[in-house]
């Protein structure tokens, strides 16, 4: 039987029908006001009503244009695992973003096929801005084609990380922060890894690194950054994932790698 799969392109559009809907649904859950509806791997590791109402959205409308398709998402875990297409979902990357009213959370959808992340869309839940990539299409935001910084000097870059919410994790992030901060530009913290991403594909920051990260924060804001030019990796070619994830200009990869590498940046608890 022939398989059939869409096209990057046709997946990217249902990609952005679905997540401008979800994202909708954020902002209007947000503006009736958002509490803790539960919290997970630690008391500051929460989740919302709006979190779980977004992914139970974003997994009804997939079923609907793409029943048969499996989906990943950050809420509900798995289901229809071993189907050619996986859509990864982060119904709102940078939780505490938007349980605070920081304007920068956001939606992230990716479909994979056969495992290799083929398009995404990454659309901030309150200002609308949205990044999209279809695997060798370029990325774009808004309609404007993405290039990443060119900065190839590790103390003249400005570079976004996060933290975990273990506080012993937190602590050995700390302790990398404090011993790279001195030979970098500067660092930004902007609470959302998706949404760093997409920034580092516009070079809005130079370059991005964050250990912890799941498949759901990096699916399509990787891509957004892959396709706008940045080579994104782990540690020693290792493949980008919860160990480290690198996202810089190919002139920057190599100095961040190794100063992360010298200070165990994939390594603590
Ligand atoms: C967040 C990530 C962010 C990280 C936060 C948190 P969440 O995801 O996007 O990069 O630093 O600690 O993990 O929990 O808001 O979906």
């Amino acid at each position: 039987m022939v398989r059939s799969v869409p096209e990057p392109r046709e997946l990217l559009k249902i990609a952005i029908e679905v997540a401008r809907e979800a994202a909708a649904t954020a902002y209007r859950m947000r503006s009736q006001g958002v509490s803790v509806a539960a919290t997970k791997s630690t008391v500051t590791d929460v989740v919302t009503a709006a979190d779980r109402a977004v992914e139970r959205q974003v997994h009804d409308a997939l079923h609907r244009l793409r029943p048969g398709d499996a989906v990943l998402g950050e809420e509900y875990g798995e289901a229809g695992a071993g189907a050619a297409v996986r859509w990864i979902i982060d119904p709102i990357d940078g939780t505490v973003n938007y349980l605070y009213g920081v304007p920068h959370s956001a939606v992230s959808l990716a479909a994979e096929v056969d495992g290799v992340v083929v398009a995404g869309v990454v659309r901030n839940v309150v200002t609308g801005e949205e990044w999209t990539a279809a695997v060798g299409d370029g990325a774009w935001r808004d309609g404007q084609r993405l290039r990443c910084s060119t900065e190839s000097d590790l103390g003249q870059a400005l570079v976004a990380t996060g933290f975990g919410y273990d506080p012993r994790r937190r602590q050995h992030q700390g302790r990398v922060l404090v011993e790279l901060i001195p030979h970098i530009r500067d660092i930004r913290r902007f609470g959302a890894a998706a949404l760093d991403l997409c920034l580092a594909a516009e070079g809005r920051v130079d370059a991005y690194y964050e250990k912890g990260l799941a498949a759901w924060d990096l699916a399509a804001g990787g891509l957004v950054a892959t396709e706008a030019g940045l080579r994104v990796g782990g540690l020693g070619g290792a493949t980008a994932g919860p160990d480290l994830v690198i996202a810089a200009p190919p002139g920057l990869f190599a100095p961040l790698h190794d100063r992360l590498a010298d200070l165990d940046a994939a390594g603590g608890p």
